[in-house]
């Protein structure tokens, strides 16, 4: 078996060179689906994992803007169209500075394998730039955005491709892009989620990806008779998705005591309440401040400048900053001081020396794939809603992503449970996304 997965590893990275991260995510899939395609006829000779990790299509494309000097610069941008079997590409776009093809490729591939989970009809897909928002005035990032997005809109439509925000793209970038695709094209469609309520947004879809998280770590506690309440909770990142986690956490009785940016993070021994989290939302979203700023606000908690979260004593981790944040010392630092269960909010950030050792020491541990898939899930909806041309209330919203939270968590049971009882998510989340979109592969032929 080794043998198999290591000549099907060394053929794609021979076409492949030089993209760690698109490796990385493709290595984690290998292991854990080859046992499993081995043993079933059906896909025999039919080389579909091969097929999965070459993208449909690449777009690689100049964005000239001017900043508010009046100078010329000039980004790159990207779109992977990864996989259709079922359905148009979707998936996110990201907008940082550390964007290449091979962080885009591995998220691309991730999210077909994630969107499979949802149970929506969703292919995968993933773009963006290596435009840096930080530091950018709100008239340079409109520049930015348009300027993308008159090249990016020959090349999507509601039927055919269906970004979203990620890392630097949220409500305002959005909308830019829409008003300028909306612009180019004459047409008002659902062509991107994420959009504002008023103009064909959906209710939860910013709350979405923390809130699915914690709901994926509700169900893998209760699996364990036990509950959120009462647990501390460490989080890093303090965007979108860590806002909505902590958000939900506290809602449910948790203790919430850290979140982090990129220059370290914060620690609150007395508990991120509800008023402090609108401290940090007001900071992020709309000053677009540093976490740093927390400690100047709330003299009693800490900040440490350099360092990543994982060092503090938790019951619960929720990793919701970037890829590889999560390595093997701070895996083995989170299980020594006592960590059960770890749910990944961001994509892949967690090593695979570090979910290693999570398997070892038998934690609750979810991969993103499963546990952030709450966040497309409900651009799933949005589509929908759009395609109806009506809007669900909240609470129709919330209730349809804890039910597909829910039914990912048994998709993950039905495919990961182990002889012993112990669930290995990661499993789990690759064979029953593989399995979907396999199967819609070899249903039409070879395309
Ligand atoms: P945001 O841009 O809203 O927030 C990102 C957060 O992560 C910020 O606090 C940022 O700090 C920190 N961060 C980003 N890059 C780095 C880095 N290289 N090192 C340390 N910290 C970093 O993004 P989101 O919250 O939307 O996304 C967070 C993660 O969740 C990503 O992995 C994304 O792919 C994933 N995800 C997002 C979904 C969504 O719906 N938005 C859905 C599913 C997954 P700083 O401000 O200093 O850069
Ligand atoms: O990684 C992800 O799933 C996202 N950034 C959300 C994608 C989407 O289309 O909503």
């Amino acid at each position: 078996m080794e043998q198999i997965i290591k000549s099907f590893l060394s053929e794609v990275e021979s076409k492949n060179r030089n993209e760690p991260e698109f490796m990385q995510a493709v290595q984690e899939v290998a292991e854990t689906v080859i046992p499993y395609i081995v043993k079933q006829d059906i896909y025999h000779g039919k080389n579909i994992l091969l097929r999965m990790a070459e993208p449909e299509r690449v777009l690689m494309f100049r964005v000239s803007w001017v900043d508010d000097q009046g100078e010329i610069r000039v980004n790159r941008g990207y779109r992977i169209e990864m996989n259709s079997a079922i359905g148009p590409y979707k998936g996110g776009l990201r907008f940082h500075p550390s964007v290449d093809l091979s962080v885009l490729k591995f998220l691309a591939f991730e999210q077909v394998f994630k969107n499979s989970l949802t149970t929506l009809p969703m292919g995968g897909g993933k773009g963006g730039s290596d435009f840096d928002p930080k530091g950018k005035s709100d008239a340079e990032v409109m520049r930015f955005c348009q300027s993308f997005m008159t090249e990016l809109f020959r090349h999507i439509g509601p039927n055919k491709d269906i970004p979203a925000g990620d890392i630097g793209v949220g409500g305002r970038e959005i909308g830019y892009m829409f008003g300028q695709y909306k612009r180019l094209k004459n047409e008002f469609t659902g062509v991107l989620t994420g959009k504002g309520i008023s103009w064909g947004g959906s209710l939860i879809r910013p709350e979405a990806t923390g809130y699915g998280n914690v709901y994926f770590a509700e169900n893998m506690l209760q699996k364990n008779s036990q509950t959120l309440e009462g647990k501390s909770v460490v989080i890093s990142g303090s965007g979108n998705v860590a806002q909505y986690a902590a958000e939900k956490c506290i809602q449910l009785g948790a203790k919430v005591v850290t979140l982090s940016d990129s220059s370290g993070y914060i620690y609150d021994a007395e508990g991120i309440d509800e008023e402090k989290l609108a401290f940090v939302m007001e900071l992020k979203n709309n000053r677009r401040g540093r976490i740093s700023e927390y400690v100047e606000a709330y003299p009693s908690a800490q900040f440490f400048a350099g360092k990543r979260p994982w060092e503090t004593p938790c019951d619960i981790a929720l990793p919701s900053a970037t890829q590889n944040e999560l390595d093997e010392k701070d895996a083995i630092s989170l299980v020594k001081n006592g960590c059960m269960c770890v749910s990944e909010g961001a994509n892949m950030p967690s090593t695979h020396k570090a979910i290693a050792i999570f398997h070892k020491h038998k934690i609750l541990f979810a991969p993103g794939k499963a546990s952030n898939a709450g966040g497309v899930a409900v651009s799933g909806l949005e589509m929908a809603q759009n395609s109806l041309r009506y809007n669900w209330t909240r609470e129709e919203v919330d209730a349809k992503l804890k039910g597909i939270m829910h039914e990912i968590h048994n998709s993950c049971i039905q495919y990961g449970e182990e002889s012993d009882g112990y669930i290995n998510y990661v499993k789990g989340a690759n064979i029953a996304g593989f399995v979907k979109v396999a199967d819609a592969m070899l249903a039409q032929g070879v395309v």
